[in-house]
C-alpha cells in the first residue's frame, strides 16, 4: 500500500492549470498520473470511452480532476461540435467512468465563471453561485451543460465538487489571453523584437483576476479531501475584486523599462455582452478556508519576468 496521500488522475495535465496542478500535488506528495490527448504518460482522448474505462481501470484514482476541455473561446467557437464532444460528452465520459471503475473517487471538475454570461449583467454585486445561468458562448455553454450532468450524476452515487474558476493567469499562459498578451508583448518591445506599440483589445469591461497558483491549491485541497465537501458542491473561485482592463494594462506600463504607445486595435476589440464579471468567493472561504494568496501586481510582475526569459532564450517571437 503506497502511503502517499491519494492516486489523483488529472486530465489536461500537459496544459496551463494542468502544469501547475501536477507539481502543486508532487509537492504535496500526491501520487499524480496525467492524462492528455497527445504525448503524456496516459496518451487517452477523453472522447473515446473505451479507452478511457481501461485507464481509470488501469489508475484506480482516489480522485480525478477533470481539466481536458476546448478551453480557448476562440476555438470553441471555430468547431462549436468538437467543443461540445470533448466538453460535455468527454466530461460525461469520464464520470460514468469514474462511478463505474473507482468507486469512491472524488470527482473534481473545473468549470467556468462564462457559464453566468448575461447573469452577471442582473448584478450589481459579485455573482453567486446560485445565479440562473445565462452563457453567451460556446464555451460558456457546453461548461454549463456539463455542470447539468454531473449535477445529475451526483444523484446517482457521483462524488463531484464543481469549481467555477474566474479569469486565472500566471507565467505560461498561452497569449491569447490578455494578461499574458500585454506581458509578451513588452517582454518584444524591451529586447527590441518589435517597435514600441503595444496593441491592445477592449480596455473597458472589468474582470475578476485570479493567479493560477490559487486556482490549483483549491484543486488540490479537494482531491486530498482537505475539506469535507458535500457532493454536487458549486464553488466559485473569485477574488470579488474586479479590475478593469485599461488598470490591468496600466499595472503591466508602471515595470516595462521602455516607452511604449497603446494602440486600441478594432480587430482585438471583441465585443463583449458583459460589462463586468465578478465572483462571490465566500463559499469557498467558508467551506475551505481558500482565499486568494497572491495579489494581482506580483501575478504581473511575474508574467513579465516570464516573457523576458521567454524572448531572451529565443522562444518568442
Ligand atoms: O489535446 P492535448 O493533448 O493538447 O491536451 C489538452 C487537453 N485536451 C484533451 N485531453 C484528452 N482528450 C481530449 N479530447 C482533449 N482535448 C483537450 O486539455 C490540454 O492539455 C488540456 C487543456 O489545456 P489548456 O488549453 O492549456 O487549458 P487550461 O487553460 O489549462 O484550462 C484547464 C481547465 C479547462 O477545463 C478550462 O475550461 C478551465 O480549466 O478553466
Amino acid at each position: 500500500m503506497s502511503d502517499r496521500p491519494g492516486r489523483i488522475l488529472v486530465t489536461g495535465a500537459a496544459g496551463f492549470v494542468g502544469r501547475w496542478l501536477v507539481e502543486a500535488l508532487d509537492a504535496a506528495g500526491a501520487g499524480t498520473f496525467g492524462l492528455d490527448e497527445r504525448g503524456s504518460a496516459v496518451g487517452v482522448d477523453i472522447r473515446n470511452r473505451e479507452q478511457l474505462a481501461a485507464c481509470v481501470q488501469r489508475v484506480r484514482p482516489t480522485a480525478i480532476v477533470h481539466l481536458a476541455a476546448i478551453s480557448a473561446n476562440g476555438e470553441a467557437n471555430k468547431d462549436p461540435f468538437g467543443a461540445w464532444q470533448t466538453n460535455l460528452q468527454g466530461t460525461i465520459n469520464l464520470a460514468e467512468a469514474c462511478m463505474h471503475h473507482a468507486p469512491g473517487c472524488r470527482f473534481v471538475f473545473a468549470s467556468s465563471s462564462e457559464v453566468y454570461g448575461l447573469a452577471f449583467n442582473d448584478n450589481t454585486t459579485a455573482i453567486l453561485e446560485s445565479a440562473a445561468l445565462q452563457p453567451v458562448t460556446t464555451y460558456g455553454a457546453t461548461k454549463a451543460a456539463a455542470e447539468v450532468a454531473l449535477g445529475q450524476l451526483c444523484r446517482m452515487g457521483l462524488d463531484a465538487v464543481i469549481f467555477r474558476p474566474f479569469n486565472h493567469t500566471g507565467p505560461r499562459q498561452s497569449p491569447t489571453f490578455v494578461a499574458s498578451s500585454f506581458a509578451k508583448q513588452i517582454a518584444l518591445i524591451e529586447g527590441g523584437h518589435l517597435p514600441p506599440i503595444l496593441h491592445v483589445g477592449n480596455l473597458n469591461v472589468m474582470r475578476d483576476f485570479l493567479d493560477v497558483r490559487d486556482v490549483v491549491r483549491a484543486y488540490r485541497d479537494a482531491a486530498l479531501r482537505e475539506y469535507p465537501l458535500p457532493s454536487g458542491m458549486i464553488v466559485n473561485l473569485a477574488t470579488g475584486a474586479p479590475v478593469a482592463i485599461s488598470k490591468l494594462l496600466e499595472q503591466f506600463l508602471s515595470y516595462c523599462k521602455v516607452r511604449v504607445e497603446v494602440s486600441e486595435e478594432p480587430s482585438l476589440r471583441r465585443p463583449s455582452e458583459v460589462p463586468i464579471a465578478s465572483g462571490d468567493p465566500t463559499i469557498a472561504s467558508k467551506i475551505m478556508s481558500w482565499r486568494p494568496h497572491i495579489e494581482l501586481d506580483q501575478t504581473i510582475q511575474d508574467l513579465l519576468q516570464f516573457w523576458r526569459g521567454e524572448v531572451a532564450a529565443g522562444r518568442a517571437t
